[in-house]
């Protein structure tokens, strides 16, 4: 069995920091790759070896796979960890990092292939017995059979593009005069982004809930699942808080979408980390909707409720090694909850805000995990992903964790550059969000950006206002706010600014 002893992390940022700590720990080399724009990079510096990839822009650095897996050979690793993003679900680099004798830390070529495809991923679930939303079997390829079809399953239906991903080519159709309209924009959509306009249809689910399932798989068939975790806050289809358990899920469903998400992973032969997507209606019906092949942006929150190191796993995966954990020894402890921090405002529709890190002072203390790739004084690219950290708290229950996560908030001081922080705390102090009653349509149902505790850009007049009204309410405190405004609240939250 081959003993991996130098991985070369193909990514930037805090999931490359996240992959080679893990190695570390493990008594594994390690090498970065950068581009221009990173060379003051934390990943860069973290590892024990380091070689710049190229110019900045992702097409000339952090996707050429030809360069990376060079880089690789000549430097002597054994193995190549794609993180997310980038080339973690290109099957093609997959192999070639196969070819030259390099290990691929991640699933075969074949597996990425197969849920690389909606249609080819719900093909092969079909052979199983998954719950899957009614809908078309294949790609769309006679409209008035689609339009048959869709009066069938009952209006709104969702066209959905078969190479899709961030909701690009997906079209709800409200009734059966909008068919044709929506059908020619998703195809068009299609074949702008991804090449290929095959199209699907699938009954519109109003409100679900997103929630997916984790996969671990070995190379001797052994699938096991580490519970879920729920994604249904998402702005534009992008994830901003996660955590783990849901709040909704029974045991008994809990354990039934377990077992889909582990027979899905067989349907596909798979091993390494994977993560199975599922919506879930208001009678808690689950449904599979696809499978990513990499390791997510959110895996810490399985990774704080079960104890699993999910890196050290795919690298034991990645050895050919059998798991050595049985789906009886996992439970779940406690409740984990993730806030993506982007450079971002949410006062302007969450444009990009990028710019330098003026104040960098990280959160800590009791359940607080920080998953970030800056320091104090570094510039945040334009070229790359806007995102800063991972705010992960963990408590005993879900009040601990979103409690943590306020503390943790309000601890996180940066400036130089609006953040979605802000944001994140609306989001925990939320009614909908602590009750639990919420879905994916969270964000556009609830947020206004003066919902804002602090409007960025106004924060002295806020907070000006925000002592005014204390003390309109509560004048026998005069005293007491008086004295302490100056060293503790205003000074800090001037401070982000
Ligand atoms: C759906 C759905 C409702 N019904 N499919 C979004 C991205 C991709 N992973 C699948 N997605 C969805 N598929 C059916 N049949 C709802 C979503 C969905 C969503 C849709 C519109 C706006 C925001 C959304 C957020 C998460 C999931």
């Amino acid at each position: 069995m081959p003993q991996i002893k130098k991985i070369l992390v193909a990514n930037r940022g805090e999931i490359a920091l996240r992959v080679m700590r893990t190695a570390r720990e493990m008594g594994i080399a390690t090498v970065a790759v950068y581009s221009e724009a990173d060379r003051e990079a934390l990943h860069v510096r973290y590892a024990d070896e380091a070689v710049c990839i190229g110019p900045p822009p992702s097409s000339e650095s952090y996707l050429r796979g030809d360069k990376i897996i060079e880089v690789a050979q000549r430097l002597g690793a054994d193995a190549i960890h794609p993180g997310y993003g980038f080339l973690s679900e290109n099957a093609a680099f997959a192999r070639a990092v196969g070819e030259a004798g390099l290990i691929f830390i991640g699933p075969s070529p074949e597996a990425i292939e197969t849920m690389g495809s909606k249609l080819a991923a719900k093909r092969a679930a079909g052979e199983r017995n998954i719950p899957m939303v009614p809908g078309t079997d294949g790609a769309i390829t006679d409209r008035a059979e689609a339009k048959r079809i869709s009066e069938q399953i009952g209006y709104p239906i969702l066209i959905k593009a078969s190479a899709g991903g961030g909701g690009k080519g997906m079209r709800v159709v409200e009734k059966p005069e909008d068919f044709d309209e929506q059908m020619d924009r998703a195809v068009s959509e299609a074949v702008s982004s991804f090449g290929d306009g095959s199209v699907f249809i699938e009954k519109y689910i109003t409100s679900p809930r997103h929630i997916e399932i984790q996969l671990l798989g070995d190379q001797h068939g052994n699938i096991i699942h580490l519970f879920e975790r729920e994604c249904s806050v998402q702005r534009r289809h992008q994830k901003v808080v996660e955590e783990a358990p849901s709040s909704v899920l029974t045991p008994a469903i809990r354990e039934a979408m377990g077992r889909c998400a582990v027979e899905v992973g067989h349907a596909c032969g798979y091993y390494g980390a994977g993560t199975v997507e599922f919506i879930v209606d208001d009678k808690l019906d689950f449904y599979f909707l696809e499978m990513n092949t990499r390791l997510q942006v959110e895996h810490p929150v399985t990774e704080q409720i079960t104890g699993v190191d999910l890196v050290r796993q795919m690298i034991y995966i990645a050895e050919g090694k059998p798991l050595t954990m049985k789906q009886e020894d996992l439970s779940i402890r406690g409740h984990a909850m993730e806030v993506r921090v982007y450079a971002e405002d949410p006062a302007t529709n969450f444009l990009p805000d990028v710019g330098t890190l003026q104040t960098y002072v990280r959160p800590q203390g009791n359940g607080v995990r920080l998953d970030d790739g800056f320091e104090q004084g570094m510039a945040i690219p334009i070229h790359y992903d806007p995102m800063i950290a991972k705010l992960v708290t963990y408590g005993q229950d879900r009040a601990e964790a979103i409690a943590k996560m306020i503390r943790a908030i309000d601890e996180y001081q940066i400036t130089g550059v609006q953040t979605t922080l802000p944001f994140g705390r609306f989001v925990m102090e939320h009614e909908a969000f602590q009750s639990g009653q919420f879905d994916t349509h969270f964000v556009s149902k609830y947020f206004t950006p003066d919902k804002l505790a602090f409007p960025p850009d106004d924060a002295c007049t806020q907070l000006a206002a925000l002592v005014t009204a204390r003390l309109l309410k509560n004048p026998d405190r005069l005293k007491v706010v008086d004295s302490a405004l100056p060293a503790t609240k205003s000074q800090w939250k001037t401070r982000r600014r």
